[in-house]
C-alpha cells in the first residue's frame, strides 16, 4: 500500500468517524425524515440512515467442550444492518489469560498482552455492506495451551477502526457512548461473548537420547526415554512405544525405571506425573549391524481412558547412532 492510499484510508476513516459521531441525533432525524418521506409517498427524498454494525456470530460450534491445550476456532460474522456505509471496521476480542491468538489467525488480526490476557484487534479488509447485504465472516483460532481445565470466556466487540479503545479497557465494560461504537443508536448488538469448556488433557512430550555415539558393531547402545507432562492435568497410564529396527536387538531385562512396567523396550508409566514433571526409563540394545547408521524412533501415547494429548507433534523422538 502506498502512502497516498494510506492517507486516503485515514481520510475515509476520519470522514466515517465524523458521520458516526452525529448519528445519535442524526440517525433519529434521518429516520424521522425517512418516515416522513414514506408518508408523503416518496415526494421528499429520504436522507441517509446510519450504519448499524453488529457481531451476528461469535460461536464455538464443534469446539465446545474440547481438551485443554487444543486450538478453538471461533466463528465470527460482522454485519451492518442499516443503510449507511460504516467506513473501516474493527472486530476486537478479549482473550483470557492462558490463551493466545494462534499463529494461523487471519493476517489482519493482531494481539497485544493485557493485564487479564490479551486484546486481539482484527482490522477487517472490507467493511460489511449496508442493509446486511455482505456480512464479513472469518475464523478466530485461539490456543488454550496454558489454560486450566474449566471454563474460558471470550468477549468481542465490533466498531470503528479509527476509534480503537484502550486495550486495558475490558470490552465487556465498554459503555454505549464509547467512541469505538461511533454514536450508533443500537450498540447492544455490537458486543457478544462466548464460553468454552476445557476438559482434562495431558500434553506429553518425549525426548529420547542414546549413548555412546559412535558405537562399535556388536556393542550396546543405552537409550533413555524422558516424558514431560506439559499439562494441564496430571498424567498416568501412558506408554512409550519403541519398536527396534532390525539392526538392534533388545537386551532382555535391561529396561529399568521407577514406576514403569515393561514389554521389551516399551514402557508404561504407572505412577502420577504432575504438570511440569518429567519421568524417564532406560534400556539397552545390542547393535547387530557391522557398520552404517542405526535410526531408532519412539513415540509416547496416552493410555485408554486417560485424558487425550491435544498436541501430538512433540510426542515422537528419534535418535541416530553411527556404527
Ligand atoms: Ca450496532
Ligand atoms: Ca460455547
Ligand atoms: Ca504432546
Amino acid at each position: 500500500m502506498n502512502s497516498q492510499n494510506q492517507q486516503d484510508m485515514v481520510m475515509n476513516a476520519v470522514s466515517a468517524r465524523k458521520q458516526g459521531g452525529r448519528t445519535g441525533l442524526g440517525a433519529r432525524m434521518a429516520r424521522a425524515a425517512s418516515t416522513f418521506a414514506l408518508m408523503l409517498g416518496g415526494l421528499v427524498p429520504a436522507m441517509a440512515l446510519a450504519a448499524d454494525l453488529q457481531l451476528t456470530d461469535f460461536s464455538d460450534t464443534g469446539y465446545d467442550p474440547i481438551a485443554a491445550g487444543s486450538t478453538v476456532y471461533y466463528n465470527i460474522t460482522v454485519d451492518n444492518g442499516d443503510a449507511s456505509a460504516s467506513g473501516p471496521v474493527a472486530a476486537l476480542f478479549d482473550l483470557p489469560s492462558g490463551t493466545a491468538l494462534a499463529a494461523n489467525a487471519p493476517s489482519y488480526c493482531t494481539a497485544v498482552p493485557t493485564l487479564t490476557g490479551s486484546r486481539v484487534t482484527c482490522l477487517l479488509p472490507t467493511a460489511p455492506a449496508p442493509n446486511g447485504n455482505a456480512p464479513v465472516s472469518f475464523q478466530l483460532p485461539v490456543q488454550t495451551l496454558e489454560a486450566d481445565v474449566g471454563l474460558i470466556n471470550l468477549n468481542g466487540a465490533v466498531g470503528y477502526a479509527n476509534a480503537l479503545p484502550d486495550p486495558e479497557a475490558p470490552l465487556s465494560a465498554l459503555p454505549a457512548n464509547d467512541p469505538f461504537f461511533g454514536g450508533e443508536a443500537n450498540t447492544g448488538n455490537n458486543k457478544s461473548s462466548q464460553t468454552t469448556t476445557l476438559t482434562a488433557a495431558t500434553n506429553l512430550a518425549l525426548v529420547k537420547t542414546a549413548t555412546p555415539n559412535p558405537v562399535t558393531g556388536g556393542g550396546e547402545i543405552t537409550y533413555t526415554m524422558t516424558v514431560t507432562n506439559n499439562g494441564p492435568s496430571v498424567a498416568t497410564g501412558f506408554t512409550v512405544e519403541d519398536t527396534l529396527p532390525s539392526s538392534l536387538s533388545y537386551v532382555p531385562g535391561s529396561a529399568n525405571g521407577a514406576d514403569w512396567s515393561f514389554t521389551g523396550a516399551n514402557g508404561t508409566y504407572t505412577g502420577q506425573v504432575p504438570v511440569g514433571g518429567s519421568v524417564s526409563y532406560q534400556f539397552r540394545a545390542k547393535v547387530t549391524a557391522a557398520s552404517g547408521t542405526v535410526v531408532n524412533p519412539a513415540e509416547v501415547k496416552t493410555g485408554a481412558g486417560q485424558p487425550i494429548d491435544p498436541v501430538t507433534d512433540d510426542n515422537k523422538s528419534s535418535v541416530s547412532t553411527t556404527v
